[in-house]
């Protein structure tokens, strides 16, 4: 048995005037009750320090910039870092990152139980739109306010197994899990900010529950992994987010989920071991998988006609 007691630690909401003090006291506190359960590594969520900025279309680049980390830990951040280093315990928490040259990115890192920086992940898949639309009940500016993230779908060893991380919207699409799947991720930890109400599809709002386990279920089974997400939850700033936190073993069964839509932390045994039992029979990569039938799905960004599909991969076009 390869155990890691692994604890999502779900934020209520976080408000506009939070300072990052208040914010990390609120962390530290759930650190602290993970600790108290076994816990050896906590999960926080997307960029957990501040409200979900990307709600507000900003014309002052100042008033954005503060919404950003120039350095983590930092000198507001570095609290959560020495307790946990003096825990022994590792943490995996979302941030806007602000590079020395400019650029922002919506990133989580993992940190070791020994405060060591096990891994990086900038996030790919980023949802909403980039020009300002006040015809939206709230507006949704992850492209404006970021650039998509340069470090591809790593995994990173620590904690007794191998570990990646994605970010909210790369949990609906399966490309995510698979680069890590078939680097042999083993747990995936992945935060999240879901509205939810949809402005551009309203008809989606009763479903966010139901889409939010669906794809992180299918992707911890189909993948041989174990799936930790983790909600920034509750009615922050006039805007209802989903709770739906949940740890997922490679079962497809989540094995612990949260309850509230505030501060909560849920905590599994999770047994890494237990992945190898899918992925050396039905999710065999190297047995099963057929790369030359998936041409397309790295040839094209969008669908295409069946015509210019067969461009693309010829064998789309054989006859027999
Ligand atoms: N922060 C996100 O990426 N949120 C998206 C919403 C906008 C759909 C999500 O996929 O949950």
């Amino acid at each position: 048995m390869r155990i890691i007691t692994v604890a999502a630690a779900q934020m209520g909401p976080v408000a506009k005037a939070e300072n990052r003090r208040q914010v990390v006291e609120r962390l530290i506190a759930m650190l602290e009750t993970a600790a108290g359960r076994g816990a050896g590594l906590v999960v926080y969520p997307e960029l957990a320090l501040t409200t979900f900025f990307p709600r507000w279309y900003f014309e002052s680049e100042t008033e954005l910039d503060a919404y950003y980390e120039r350095e983590m830990p930092g000198p507001e951040t570095a609290p959560l870092f020495e307790k946990a280093k003096r825990l022994g315990i590792g943490i995996s928490i979302g941030y806007a990152e602000l590079t020395p040259d400019g650029r922002r990115f919506n990133t989580s890192i993992l940190v070791g139980p020994d405060g060591a920086l096990l891994g990086k992940y900038r996030k790919i898949h980023l949802p909403g739109h980039k020009e300002n639309e006040p015809w939206r009940a709230f507006q949704h500016l992850e492209k404006r306010y970021f650039l998509p993230g340069n470090l591809g779908f790593r995994v990173f060893d620590g904690f007794g197994g191998r570990i990646g991380m994605c970010i909210c919207n790369d949990r609906r699409w399966p490309e995510t899990y698979r680069v890590m799947g078939l680097q042999g991720v083993e747990m995936v930890l992945l935060g999240y900010n879901t509205p939810i109400h949809n402005p551009p599809a309203p008809e989606h709002d009763r479903l966010s529950w139901h889409h939010n386990s669906l794809v992180m279920q299918a992707a911890a089974y189909q993948n041989a992994t174990f799936v930790v997400g983790v909600a920034k939850a509750g009615m922050e700033e006039g805007v209802h987010h989903m709770g739906g936190t949940q740890i997922i073993a490679p079962t497809g069964e989540t094995i612990a989920s949260g309850v509230t839509e505030g501060d909560e932390v849920i905590v599994a045994d999770c047994d890494l071991d237990l992945c190898a039992s899918y992925r050396q029979s039905v999710f065999a990569f190297e047995r099963h998988r057929e790369p030359d039938a998936y041409r397309l799905i790295t040839g094209t960004k969008g669908c295409v006609t069946p015509e210019e599909a067969v461009r693309i991969d010829p064998a789309l076009g054989h006859e027999d």
